[in-house]
């Protein structure tokens, strides 16, 4: 059973759906230069190979869109800001209204249809004149330069949205600098110390939004958003649980900080352990202390750990594992583990008991569209599978009494993928037209998810 008042929807971001990279007085973002998705390096400016510079046109299509998403009864929308609308360099004083005018009109709409929004600030983008000119988050000043972009939205739509997230998946700055961080260099030209430092960085604007964020509004809900991805020892050897235990500290420290507000030992002993010196300053260890009201995860894969050098990873999603003999794998590799979604929420409420929002879930796969009947449309049932499987074990989660307040679908209506930024790996229920080579009319389908997910929601999560 689902609470009365558990939120079902979906969950998008704007270099991923939106398109219109030059329009509305937008600047270029670090998404404009990275054609191959965020595991490929960069190129040296938008080329017309990237597939996000039109994305599947919501900036145009919102309304309908919109509309859509009401259809299938969400109770809430995640959307991303695109820092670059709002501040098209990122470092100037005043921001670009056009910008802000847009997401007016799309938060108009999503009340329109009874549809809470939630607001990610920065989810793999800002604008690319700070990583050129600043190196991203490996920089002080950019805190000071996100300070104001947040300042400036909390107090634009406030009494418009009361869910707001810092950073997507703010732990892959680790793995994937330039896309999650703006750090405008080759994963291999930096060191351990320089990632750590720019994800203190981020971690003090988080806390800075968060304490800004409950100024402006007490209304405001302002949580992380974690990359959730379980590590399980590969074999019982202690040495294996061990090294699982460290690949989860990695990405437990970001945690740590957004909830309890400060460092945990294991990480200040990874630092020593690493030769890793991270400059705080007593400012900043102050701000940290401004800890979230919810966290929020993104669920799709488990991994395992060895301790066992002569093995290597190969599965994940961003993050990346040993693979599980037991799981099967997507067509892109990404291993399958519903049970892993209820071990995971388990895993945070026993650790920091605060409300859990899960904000991104779902199957990345190749649909086929088909015509029946006049109708075209996709049988998308081994997507139906996947959702229904990983529903079921929220609602085991729920029944360990975990407090879960809601379930956001990746990308309803198909956009472009964030690590190969293909088409193709389509998460949606409502098919769009458009494919790899660029070609497609950007027509919407409804898949048989649509209406599979749309009788989920109607009877608050009853009927599978
Ligand atoms: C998460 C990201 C999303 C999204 C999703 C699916 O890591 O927050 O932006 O894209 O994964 O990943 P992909 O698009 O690479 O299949």
């Amino acid at each position: 059973m689902f609470p009365k008042e558990f939120m079902w929807g979906g969950a998008t971001a704007a270099n991923q759906h939106e398109g219109a990279w030059q329009e509305g007085g937008k600047g270029p973002s670090v998404q404009d230069v990275l054609p191959n998705g965020g595991r490929s390096p960069r190129s040296a400016q938008p080329t017309p190979d990237n597939l996000k510079l039109i994305g599947n046109d919501f900036y145009h299509c919102y309304e309908d869109d919109i509309k859509r998403m009401a259809e299938m009864g969400f109770q809430m929308f995640r959307i991303s800001i695109a820092w670059s609308r709002i501040f098209p360099n990122g470092d100037e004083m005043t921001p670009n209204e056009e910008g802000l005018k847009f997401y007016d009109r799309l938060f108009a709409v999503c009340h329109k249809y009874h549809m809470e929004p939630m607001v990610t600030l920065s989810h793999y983008e800002m604008p690319l004149h700070l990583a050129e000119h600043y190196n991203g988050w490996l920089h002080p000043q950019m805190i000071t330069f996100f300070e104001r972009y947040v300042t400036v939205v909390f107090k634009r739509y406030k009494g418009q949205v009361k869910y707001w997230l810092t950073f997507n998946e703010i732990n892959s700055i680790l793995v994937t600098p330039f896309m999650s961080g703006g750090i405008n260099a080759h994963k291999e030209e930096l060191t351990k110390q320089d990632l750590y430092q720019a994800a203190h960085h981020q971690l003090v604007a988080s806390a800075l939004a968060t304490k800004v964020g409950h100024q402006i509004s007490e209304d405001y809900q302002i949580g992380c958003m974690m990359l959730g991805m379980p590590y399980y020892p590969l074999t019982p050897n202690p040495d294996d649980v061990i090294a699982a235990m460290e690949e989860e500290h990695r990405n437990d420290f970001f945690l740590d900080v957004h909830v309890r507000g400060y460092y945990p030992g294991y990480i200040l002993r990874y630092f020593k352990d690493n030769q890793i010196q991270i400059q705080v300053t007593n400012q900043e260890r102050e701000l940290l202390t401004h800890t979230v009201d919810f966290i929020s995860l993104s669920y799709y894969v488990s991994a395992c750990a060895t301790a066992d050098e002569s093995k290597a990873a190969s599965v994940g999603n961003l993050l990346s594992g040993i693979p599980n003999p037991y799981l099967k794998a997507s067509q892109w590799g990404w291993q399958m583990d519903a049970k892993g979604l209820r071990y995971t929420l388990n895993q945070y409420w026993n650790r920091y008991q605060k409300p859990l929002f899960i904000v991104e879930n779902g199957l990345g796969q190749k649909d086929e569209l088909i015509e029946q009947d006049g109708i075209k449309t996709v049988h998308d049932t081994y997507r139906i599978e996947y959702m229904k499987e990983h529903i079921e074990q929220l609602e085991e989660a729920l029944k360990d009494g975990v407090d879960v307040r809601g379930y956001l679908t990746w990308g309803p209506i198909d956009l472009v993928s964030a690590s190969t930024a293909q088409f193709s790996k389509r998460y949606g229920m409502v098919y769009v037209d458009r494919h790899d080579d660029g070609s497609g009319d950007m027509k919407r389908y409804p898949k048989e998810s649509f209406y599979w997910y749309q009788r989920l929601i109607e009877s608050n999560g009853e009927i599978r």
